[in-house]
């Protein structure tokens, strides 16, 4: 229930809900349809150890954030999210006991991950951007190291790893 009411929270924030007006949602089982649709845009989904949440923000009947949470503790495992709403994951989130850990984002949605972002108990340490190769230049990443939020250090360092590489090498 908790994780509902936050999910309803996190709708009514991310669809410009003002708290003005009055909202009627229709809850069946395991999903509920905001707009009165008849469409579900939010349903979950249960295993044994993980149960998975599913959110249409658009409306477009096209799931833009996936939830996955550990059943034992109600605690996120793993977010992705579509938000340019075109149908592909742009960013990745994972988390460790409730934090986030490290997040994966396609900052130029080409459908591929480009930057690693990695954080200690939530607070970002630092990221690493794949620049690919052109004709004149190699591919190199760029390392920034934050502190208290705030960038601090920036390094380039030239690299011969593909950018699927770069991501499989991060994810833990
Ligand atoms: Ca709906
Ligand atoms: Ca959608
Ligand atoms: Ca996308």
């Amino acid at each position: 229930m908790r994780v509902l009411m936050v999910s309803v929270v996190a709708l009514l924030l991310l669809t410009g809900f003002t708290g003005s007006e009055s909202l009627e949602v229709d809850s069946q089982g395991n999903s509920i349809d905001y707009n009165g649709d008849g469409h579900p845009d939010v349903t979950y989904d249960y295993y044994k150890e993980y149960f998975y949440e599913f959110i249409d923000r658009n409306y477009d009947l096209k799931t833009d954030v996936s939830n996955k949470f550990n059943y034992k503790d109600n605690l996120p495992i793993q977010t992705t999210y579509d938000n340019n709403f075109d149908g592909y994951p742009d960013t990745k989130v994972f988390y460790q006991n409730g934090w986030v850990d490290y997040s994966f984002v396609d900052t130029n949605k080409d459908n591929k991950f480009d930057v690693f972002y990695s954080y200690e108990y939530g607070i970002l340490k630092f990221s690493e951007k794949y620049i690919a190769a052109t004709n004149d230049k190699s591919a190199y990443i760029e390392k920034i190291e934050y502190e208290l939020g705030y960038p601090v250090k920036t390094t380039r360092v030239q690299t011969s790893i593909t950018r699927d590489k770069f991501q499989r090498a991060r994810s833990k």
